[in-house]
């Protein structure tokens, strides 16, 4: 019988790629297998963000791929779907520093900055130099950023910023933080610099998933910012959300790169690992469980560029976005845990990739969205209601 090219490809979707595409793909995955593989297990265990790897990761050209000018690469989205997909086959962790400084961070500078800003902040994202981080969520609930609390009064010409954010990827690494608040005029965003006076970060210890990234809390005490630090282009929750779609879309892809990455190192243990005589993968019961993975991690890869397409042409909706961070979410989740299941004891040592992925993927199910609200917003789209 003749095997797929590539077992966690099965429908040859790379096939679908134009030759920018898989140059795009195979060196990020050089990158992956050369420098991110050999350290990451101990990242993990240390609790520690490979900042090493941030110089290497933007001349890439990965921070700010998907946009034009300012020294981003102005790759198409399937580019940024493979560069996330490639990531996170490495760790969710990596990936998680990619959407955030590329999708949060400098798409809504990209999108609703001013000049001044954009020439401020983005050529120095793109090459790594600053730093990016996210705060939208608040601890009072995150599912509902409408009822964020922390806001923005103008004081002079400028503003005055109070409140406080909640698990904010990069927090106390950042060189600026995207900030949301009430105003009077509706929520607005803020670019708050490093060691502006009053603003401080708190890393959070102690997760037991996506260990090698790094997550905060930031606090704002009264903090003065210049009119020049608002961003100009938007006001309303529409600003955060609009930036949450194009993180989501990363996701999408990215999970799928977890769930490969678990499914290749399961496909090679099942075939040596030998129980009553013969290899794991001679027995009926293994094979299902694993055409099963390879049939769900298809249909996420489908799903996925498909989403792509509709991206590129414009008409991709948020509750597109919903169902396909939804499904691949799932698909990883639930493929990684099915792979630790068949690793046996060896499922929970560190030697092997699907516990990690499998503890780093419940967070990547619960950040930008939830299942439930993702769930609820393909519900609201089928139905008209909105019963969040
Ligand atoms: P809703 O009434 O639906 O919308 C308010 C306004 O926003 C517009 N809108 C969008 N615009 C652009 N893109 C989107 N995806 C949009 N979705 C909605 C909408 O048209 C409306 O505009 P307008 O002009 O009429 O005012 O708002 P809602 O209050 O009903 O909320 C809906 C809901 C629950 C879906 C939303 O609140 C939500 O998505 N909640 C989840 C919050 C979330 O995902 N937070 C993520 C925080 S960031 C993060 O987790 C980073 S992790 C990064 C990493 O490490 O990788
Ligand atoms: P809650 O909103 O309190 O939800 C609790 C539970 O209630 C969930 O199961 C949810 O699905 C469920 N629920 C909510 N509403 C409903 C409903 N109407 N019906 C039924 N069930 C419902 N945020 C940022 O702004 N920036 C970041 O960079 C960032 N990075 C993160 C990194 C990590 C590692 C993690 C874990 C989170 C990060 N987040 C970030 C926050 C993330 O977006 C929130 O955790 C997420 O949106 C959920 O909010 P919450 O934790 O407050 O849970």
């Amino acid at each position: 019988m003749s095997a797929p090219a590539d077992p966690t490809d099965f429908f040859d979707v790379a096939s679908q790629f134009s030759e920018e595409q898989h140059q795009v793909q195979q060196s990020v995955a050089r990158f992956v297998d050369q420098r991110v593989l050999p350290i990451i297990r101990d990242c993990f265990e240390q609790h520690r963000f490979p900042r090493e790897l941030i110089g290497e990761m933007a001349s890439l050209g990965l921070f700010g791929a998907s946009l034009e000018g300012f020294g981003c690469a102005g790759l198409d989205a399937v580019c940024y779907g493979l560069i996330s997909q490639e990531l996170e086959r490495g760790d969710s962790a990596l990936r998680s520093f990619s959407s955030v400084q590329t999708s949060l961070c400098m798409f809504p500078i990209h999108r609703y900055g001013s000049e001044e800003q954009k020439q401020r902040y983005l050529p120095v994202m793109a090459r790594g130099e600053c730093i990016g981080c996210f705060g939208l969520t608040e601890s009072q609930g995150g599912s509902d950023p409408a009822n964020m609390r922390t806001q923005a009064r103008r004081a002079g010409d400028g503003w005055l910023l109070s409140g406080s954010k909640m698990w904010i990827t990069n927090g106390s690494i950042a060189d600026v933080a995207v900030v949301w608040a009430r105003t009077d005029e509706g929520i607005r965003g803020f670019l708050v610099d490093r060691g502006t006076p009053g603003f401080s970060a708190t890393e959070i210890e102690n997760k037991f998933s996506l260990r090698a990234s790094i997550t905060a809390a930031l606090f704002f005490d009264d903090v003065r910012l210049p009119a020049s630090q608002v961003l100009p282009g938007v006001v309303g929750l529409k600003g955060p959300l609009s930036c949450l779609t194009q993180a989501r879309y990363g996701i999408s892809w990215g999970a799928i790169g977890a769930a490969q990455a678990c499914l290749a190192q399961l496909l090679d243990y099942t075939q040596t690992r030998e129980l009553f005589g013969r290899p794991l993968a001679a027995t009926q019961a293994v094979q299902i469980r694993l055409a099963d993975m390879s049939r769900r991690i298809t249909t996420a890869q489908l799903l996925a560029l498909q989403l792509a397409r509709l991206k590129e042409a414009g008409a991709m909706t948020p509750a597109q976005v919903s169902m396909a961070k939804w499904n691949n979410c799932r698909m990883a989740l639930d493929v990684a845990r099915d792979c630790r299941d068949l690793l046996g004891g060896a499922g929970i040592s560190a030697e092997y990739a699907p516990i990690r992925h499998m503890l780093n993927l419940e967070s990547v199910i619960t950040y930008e969205g939830t299942e439930t609200i993702h769930q609820l917003s393909v519900g609201r789209a089928l139905t008209g209601h909105s019963a969040f």
